[in-house]
């Protein structure tokens, strides 16, 4: 799994470079210190990921950008104050960045031709330069140099399309059940009243079985983590130690619970509730589940907004009354993931692309009408074309080459009338003279 934590990692490892190796320090057995370097970011899933990793990469060789890496908090790195460090790197560096942004742009260039070709525009004269407006994470206006406007969008860009990362999985997990629904709606539409009746009693027996699931830990509850310790680690619950316990799941040993290490605290958890091998359980859910968990720990528990869990956090959550004494918790299907409003209009939508396609098609297909009749015009006219070069050729012949036969009736002048009978005249002609 990989996540957008990752990022907010690297800004943080960067903004407090020099507290890590003590705080690493504490939770390895007996680590060298010059072991101890930044754990390796993982993907942020973002689509310039690779991107942002090199240049990160690249201005942490500058040592005058990491020197004022350490005195600028997350907040003014959010701000923009950071960026204009960059007017103070090294040219070496500088050129490596613009070379790095080079790439990006011809990347980002490559993409938009795929695109255009995948949507059967093939061959089409492209805008780039207008098209590359739609990447924010770069300034597209130079495309050949890095400027602190480039670090400054990059930031900006990555750390507002993290922040909206949980969100947009949210509303395609609320289009994925609604989806669902609509389509168990249109497949009843096409049954008898007995079939449908079946099917609906099928529908709401598998819903019960979903719900009749043991009681569910309030996710990061000390009862949750008792859990843990006991069923995954194998520990006795009376030795339960947060701080081990924090050492024990920080599986990158950075110090720091991560979004995907907070994440798999929960698997116990979900694991009560869903079975893939069930029809009435939705694996699609579960996710959407942790992911909700995950939130809901984050946001109790990460004081300062980095993402991160520190082990001080952490600690100080152990200490609090909703740790000790927790609320239940609500799983999904106790509360509704869309209301009946937001169903209708997504089923409005649906309609209305479908309409849209509709009528494509049919334009599509007068398209296709108009072309087989003009086809048919210009095969019409082709053959009277045909017929009359033929006919001029056939009087072309006719004019080159008169028949004898037909001089010979001229000249003798067929009367007019029965032919029989001026061939008689002709017989009788000899009798006559
Ligand atoms: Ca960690
Ligand atoms: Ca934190």
């Amino acid at each position: 799994m990989w996540g957008p934590s990752h990022f907010f990692l690297i800004l943080c490892l960067w903004a407090c470079l020099d507290a890590l190796p003590v705080a690493v320090n504490k939770t390895k057995v007996s680590p060298p210190v010059e072991e101890l370097e930044p754990p390796k970011s993982a993907d942020t899933g973002l689509h310039y990921d690779r991107y942002l990793r090199e240049v990160i990469d690249f201005l942490e060789k500058d040592p005058h950008f990491r020197e004022k890496l350490h005195n600028t908090d997350m907040e003014d790195i959010k701000q923009g104050k950071l960026a204009k460090e960059l007017d103070f790197v090294s040219h070496h560096v500088r050129t490596k960045l613009d070379e790095l942004k080079r790439q990006e742009v011809n990347r980002l260039r490559t993409l938009i031709k795929l695109k255009q070709d995948a949507n059967g525009e093939k061959g089409m004269t492209v805008d780039h330069q207008a098209l590359l407006k739609q990447f924010e994470h770069l300034n597209n206006m130079n495309p050949h140099t890095f400027e602190v406007e480039d670090l400054d969008r990059l930031i900006k860009s990555a750390t507002n399309d993290l922040d909206n990362f949980d969100k947009e999985r949210h509303e395609d997990f609320k289009k994925y059940e609604m989806a669902k629904e609509h389509d168990r709606k249109e497949h009843l539409k096409t049954l008898d009243e007995d079939a449908r009746k079946k099917e609906e009693e099928h529908f709401e027996e598998l819903k019960k079985k979903h719900a009749d699931h043991p009681k569910i830990n309030h996710p990061g509850s000390q009862d949750q983590l008792k859990e843990v310790w006991e069923e995954a680690d194998g520990l006795d619950p009376n030795d339960f130690d947060p701080k081990t316990f924090f050492k024990l799941h920080d599986t990158n040993g950075d110090g720091y619970f991560d979004e995907q290490e907070l994440e798999a605290l929960f698997t116990k958890e979900l694991e009560k509730v869903y079975d893939p091998t069930h029809e009435e359980d939705d694996m699609m859910e579960m996710e959407e589940e942790r992911l909700r968990m995950r939130e809901h720990v984050m946001n109790e528990v990460d004081t300062n907004k980095d993402r991160l869990v520190s082990l001080d956090e952490f600690i100080t959550a152990t200490n609090r009354k909703e740790f000790l004494e927790p609320d239940g918790w609500e799983t999904l299907e106790q509360n509704p993931i869309y209301t009946e409003e937001e169903l209708r209009e997504f089923e409005e939508h649906l309609a209305r692309e479908e309409q849209d396609l509709n009528l494509k098609t049919n334009d599509l297909m007068k398209q296709r009408e108009e072309l087989e009749r003009q086809q048919e015009q210009l095969n019409a006219q082709k053959m009277e074309l045909q017929r009359a070069v033929e006919h001029m050729e056939q009087s072309k012949t006719q004019k080159t080459e008169p028949p004898v036969q037909a001089k010979v009736f001229s000249a003798v002048e067929i009367l007019p009338g029965d032919s029989q009978r001026s061939q008689g005249h002709q017989q009788d002609l000899p009798t006559h003279s």
